[in-house]
């Protein structure tokens, strides 16, 4: 008898290949849509929707299903202009010299600058931190494997059920970004890993026009 999980009979869907080739079509042409934005409505979202997107983020797989996150769901609004300003004072840094040239060339199409005001315009702030290991109820220290990878796999799928549900958002890392942990009061285990701003579009939600790369330009075929 091995320790750990007991072992169930995977609850499998499986489609016709005609089916299959739909779906994966109709998925991709919807996700295909998605955007990040900068322009958010201040329109409330139900709390209840947070709650299913959080839980859709944390059945990610994860090294050893480990589940090394943690989800920091802000609304406070006096936290919300803590963060915008601790977040803009970098920010303010990172484009006055110390993003180099090549960099800041990059973002220009994208015209963003050190102004964060979706910081506090935006009803909900997903703070996302990585574990680098776990506490035990006892306190002593537990490991956890591919925390960075893992984390990244629960950001796309939280990204993906914030899409399915109809609201924007933004990937935003204000760099560095260790002001959060304590603003947030982290423990120090988890680092912070990627701040998503979450809403409504704005009525007037402008973003810039582009192209995605062909599948040739990014799938190699053996
Ligand atoms: N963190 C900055 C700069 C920035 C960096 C990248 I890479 C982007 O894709 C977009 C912005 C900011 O949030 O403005």
């Amino acid at each position: 008898m091995i320790d750990g999980f007991p072992f169930v009979s995977y609850a499998k869907e499986t489609f016709s290949n005609p089916a299959m080739i739909q779906k994966s079509d109709e998925f991709y042409k919807w996700l295909d849509k998605r955007r990040t934005i900068r322009d958010f409505s201040d329109k409330p979202v139900p709390k209840e929707v947070i709650e299913n997107i959080i839980m859709a983020a944390s059945s990610a797989p994860s090294g050893a299903h480990k589940q090394p996150w943690t989800f920091c769901i802000v609304s406070d609004p006096a936290i919300k202009k803590q963060i915008r300003t601790e977040a803009e004072k970098e920010e303010y840094e990172s484009y006055n010299g110390r993003m180099p040239e090549e960099w800041m060339k990059d973002l220009r199409p994208l015209q963003t600058d050190w102004h964060k005001e979706f910081l506090e315009i935006a009803p909900y702030l997903i703070i996302v931190f990585k574990k680098s290991y776990e506490i035990n109820p006892d306190g002593t220290k537990g490991n956890v494997y591919y925390a960075t990878e893992s984390c990244g796999l629960a950001c796309g799928f939280l990204l993906t059920a914030i899409h399915n549900a109809g609201l924007g958002a933004l990937t935003h890392t204000p760099s560095p970004m260790n002001f959060l942990c304590k603003v947030l009061n982290r423990p120090e285990n988890e680092k912070p890993f990627l701040l998503i701003p979450v809403g409504f579009p704005a009525d007037e939600c402008w973003v810039p026009d582009l192209t995605r790369k062909k599948i040739e330009d990014v799938a190699v075929w053996y």
